[in-house]
């Protein structure tokens, strides 16, 4: 069965513990902290790859994790980082959380999508010395790894869409148009999973070098946009393509009733299904019978303005006509050559910028700093740099923190707690 959709959990890395070791050599006069930081724990991306067609990678495994990074030594020697993991998935592939929320819609070859951040590295104690504790025992453990669990969803993107009652020819189309090798045989249901082939326009004309890609997708029945049958799933391919092509089988008795029921699941799906642009063929015209049905069946689409090849697929007849009437209808090659719509729509969710922060100041006398910005930015500061150092005060002085701690009544000296540090307040100026 062909992978239309897939759940999967992707764990990044969690990042190395920072080391908490004391330097100790007979030579050195006085020993001091010297634990290096842990390494960053790696990330997991969704990759496109052209060579994917289908998801068929995430049928068994549902579980994909990061390397975690490694721990901090002394000698303050950083931690090894965790390799990142790349999940290559087809062009096409919409990216949902598992609550359904849209996160991306990939469908440019390379095109990178980070899923699960890997934890930071926990910062070694040599960050954690100040004036007043030159021998912190204190390191940072390392960040954990995000985790997220995803819908992937595969809507092909393809530049014709073959769609029709199971039986109506369309694989046979496919194979008579490209070099696909589809499966074909005389009973309905014969297409369990999209076939791709390419239509080369240059065969007929050899200033057209247009590509079109054509999908042969499994039949539709009546019901489809409601769940029965294979088709559901595919219908969403449709949406993607930019040329409809409606297979009819014109030697079957009720050729009017078979289009309708094609037609009214396209509304049913999305009524907007109806005005893309499309061409009808009327196949197997080798059958008794379907060459007097076509002058009606023309008539019906003449009326509601659709264009109609008539053909039989299995012999060939009529191809160059279909050909003609698709390199009409097909955009130029500068189009084709872009994604399907949502043309390169890329929606990446963007948390929100958090800048607030809240001051407590608890019963030991020490203060709390609670606020997104800021626990990043001390986990993000190399305290032993002094550059570095006095970036981080002035980001304090920027954001107006400084300023409301000392409203707040803080003194030079005080302990300061942001995140999972601790911070003697105001002896970075001090020294
Ligand atoms: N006589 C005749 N038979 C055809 C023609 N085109 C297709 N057929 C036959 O119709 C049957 C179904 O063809 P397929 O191409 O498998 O039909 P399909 O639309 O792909 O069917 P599903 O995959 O089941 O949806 C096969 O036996 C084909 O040989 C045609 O032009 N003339
Ligand atoms: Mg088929």
């Amino acid at each position: 069965m062909f992978l239309d959709h897939v759940s999967l959990t992707v764990i990044a890395g969690a990042g190395g513990d920072g080391a908490a070791t004391m330097r100790r050599e007979s030579h050195v006069p006085r020993g001091g902290p010297d634990g290096g930081d842990g390494g960053r724990g790696g990330s997991v991306y969704l990759v496109v790859e052209i060579g994917q067609t289908t998801l068929g990678d995430y049928r068994f495994r549902h579980h994909f994790r990061a390397e975690p990074g490694g721990p901090g030594q002394s000698s303050k020697r950083h931690g090894k980082a965790g390799a990142d993991l790349r999940l290559p998935v087809p062009p096409g592939t919409v990216v949902f959380t598992h609550e359904g929320e849209l996160l991306a819609d990939l469908v440019v070859p390379g095109q990178e999508l980070l899923v699960a951040r890997g934890g930071k590295g926990g910062l070694g104690n040599v960050h954690f010395a100040t004036a007043v504790n030159q021998a912190p025992r204190h390191a940072q453990r390392g960040e954990p790894g995000a985790e997220q669990r995803l819908r992937l969803e595969l809507r092909l993107i393809a530049d014709i869409g073959l769609v029709g009652l199971p039986n109506a020819g369309k694989s046979t189309l496919l194979a008579a148009l490209t070099a696909a090798t589809p499966r074909i045989a005389p009973y309905p249901f014969t297409t369990l999973e999209p076939n791709l082939g390419v239509l080369d326009l240059e065969a007929l004309d050899a200033t057209d070098h247009r590509r079109p890609t054509i999908a042969d997708l499994p039949g539709l029945i009546e019901g489809a946009s409601a769940g029965a049958g294979l088709g559901f799933a595919f219908l969403r391919h449709v949406e993607r393509t930019r040329v409809l092509v409606h297979v009819v089988d014109l030697g079957a008795e009720r050729p009017e009733r078979d289009y309708g029921t094609i037609r009214d699941e396209l509304a049913a799906r999305d009524p907007r299904l109806l005005e893309k642009t499309t061409l009808v063929v009327a196949n197997k015209l080798d059958l008794p019978g379907a060459a007097d049905r076509l002058a009606e069946f023309r008539a019906a689409r003449d009326a509601e303005g659709l264009e109609v090849v008539a053909v039989s697929a299995r012999d060939g007849e009529g191809m160059t006509t279909l050909i003609d009437a698709l390199a009409r209808l097909l955009p130029d090659a500068a189009t084709l050559a872009s994604p399907g719509e949502p043309a390169g729509v890329v929606v990446h969710r963007v948390a929100p910028v958090d800048t607030g922060f809240t001051i407590s100041h608890d019963p030991d006398g020490s203060w709390r700093v609670e606020g997104r910005r800021f626990e990043r930015l001390v986990l993000q500061t190399d305290f032993e740099r002094e550059e570095s150092a006095l970036r981080f005060q002035r980001e304090l002085r920027r954001s107006g923190l400084e300023r409301a701690m000392e409203e707040a009544g803080v003194r030079d000296g005080d302990l300061v707690r942001i995140g999972p540090i601790e911070l003697f307040w105001g002896d970075a100026e001090a020294e």
